[in-house]
């Protein structure tokens, strides 16, 4: 069944569900939404859309400067980086916002990840290019109320690890629904000794009345990178008047100051996220019709989908495991099933938190840990080795509290906890029960 259908009891239902949504509580999930707009997939496999082309995720480690290399030569790769993460990060965007548009028939509701849920996985070499090699997914979903999910990327043989946490908050206007993301993602190149902080755009959800959502990015995100270098994303869509769905301006910046001014500007990328962008030198926006070069094209590459191993050898605690068969009720419009199945894991995850409550115990997350800045300010200063979001932070005037992501440091935002989830490396190489 097709959400754009408005004919009979599904059209009944979704007006009945933009009813329900005059009485939006701030929480989604809560929502009743018709069955009609389930995703049968859970909200932690979202995780994978940070490395559907892995090839462009490690590029910049092949921009290593030679050891006999010359100043200018340095300075160029450097650049270069730049560049080549700020092409990874668009193209990660049409994974992350279109693919249930594309594969769905339109945006969906996924399924709310239980505590402690994981999803794991790996790509291999894409098109067995020798250069890229293995990388693997690793998912927890370290908090339910709210629902925060934290992942960690890792390809060794280039090096790179990449890692962040995500959550929402969601308000709705008379059309559309408005969705702030907290969270940030942070991307390591360990042989170059570079990284990177990418703080995630606001969205809204558009075309609700006619049964048909999707997804819009706004506002800006941030690329900060510890050499300096920090590319400012500006989103837009198709406005009443004029532009182009999924639009985007990129400006690349030799440091944070230079932003104040869009003059400033190194390189300049003009189009669209989801089709294709154009790059130029210095201020002026790039365009195709003017005869500038090619940035990216969304369209040109098939997204790399992460290999998950088979049910039969999943942990209960993997995801697709968990929600095997609400999945397929999903798939089937089985409805019956789909409520009846979704009850049971929540009731039983409502039993499993009144144990631990009982017992006087917490649930402890599996490879992450929430980690409080505020306790490590004052002690990183003194360090030799100072914390990579610190500094980054520092770089891009990014604040470093709980702050909706890309917040600057005070703006009316910059307040109250400074807690991160951070991926423990140790923990999951010391993991025994779940396996890519
Ligand atoms: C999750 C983190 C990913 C990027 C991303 C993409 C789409 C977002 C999703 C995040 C969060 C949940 C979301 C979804 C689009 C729709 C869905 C906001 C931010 C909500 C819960 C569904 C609302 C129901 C409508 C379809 C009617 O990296």
């Amino acid at each position: 069944t097709s959400a754009s259908t408005s004919t009979g009891s599904q059209s009944t239902s979704w007006t009945s569900f933009l009813k329900s949504l005059a009485t939006f509580n701030g929480d989604l999930y809560s929502l009743t939404a018709p069955p009609f707009i389930l995703a049968p997939i859970s909200l932690i496999e979202y995780s994978q859309y940070w490395s559907e082309h892995p090839e462009l995720l490690v590029a910049a480690n092949h921009l290593k400067p030679a050891e006999d290399a010359v100043q200018d030569e340095i300075d160029l790769l450097t650049l270069q980086r730049q560049l080549a993460v700020t092409k990874w990060f668009i193209a990660t965007l049409r994974s992350q916002y279109c693919s249930r548009s594309e594969n769905l028939g339109g945006e969906k509701n996924p399924l709310n990840p239980t505590l402690g849920e994981v999803f794991v996985g790996k790509w291999d070499s894409p098109n067995d290019d020798t250069k890229v090699g293995e990388t693997i997914l690793v998912s927890e979903q370290v908090s339910h109320h709210p629902p925060m999910t934290a992942y960690s990327i890792i390809n060794k043989q280039n090096e790179t690890y990449l890692q962040g946490y995500n959550g929402i908050r969601a308000t709705i206007s008379a059309t559309s629904i408005n969705v702030k993301q907290f969270g940030h993602a942070l991307l390591e190149y360990k042989d170059l000794q570079e990284s990177y902080l990418i703080t995630l755009p606001p969205l809204h959800i558009e075309g609700l009345i006619s049964a048909s959502p999707f997804v819009e990015l706004e506002g800006t995100s941030y690329i900060q990178s510890s050499n300096g270098y920090i590319t400012v994303i500006e989103y837009s869509g198709r406005g009443y008047f004029s532009g182009k769905k999924n639009s985007f301006k990129a400006r690349i910046y030799k440091d944070q100051i230079s932003t104040l001014n869009k003059e400033n500007a190194i390189i300049t990328i003009n189009g669209q996220w989801s089709d294709k962008s154009y790059i130029s030198r210095g201020s002026t926006t790039p365009h195709s019709k003017n005869g500038d070069e090619l940035f990216y094209d969304a369209q040109a590459l098939d997204a790399n989908h992460v290999i998950v191993k088979p049910l039969e050898e999943q942990h209960e605690l993997e995801s697709r495991k968990i929600w095997d068969k609400v999945a397929e009720a999903i798939k089937k419009g089985e409805y019956e099933t789909i409520y009846q199945q979704k009850s049971l894991i929540e009731n039983n995850q409502r039993d499993l938190r009144k144990k631990e409550q009982l017992a006087g115990i917490n649930w402890e997350t599996r490879w992450f840990d929430l980690k409080d800045y505020e306790d490590w300010i004052a002690e990183d200063e003194q360090s030799q080795n100072p914390d990579a979001f610190l500094s980054l932070t520092s770089l891009s005037n990014l604040s470093i509290h709980n702050a909706p992501s890309g917040s600057l440091k005070s703006s009316k935002y910059d307040e109250g906890d400074a807690k991160h989830w951070r991926f423990n490396l140790n923990k999951w190489e010391q993991e025994s029960e779940i396996k890519i």
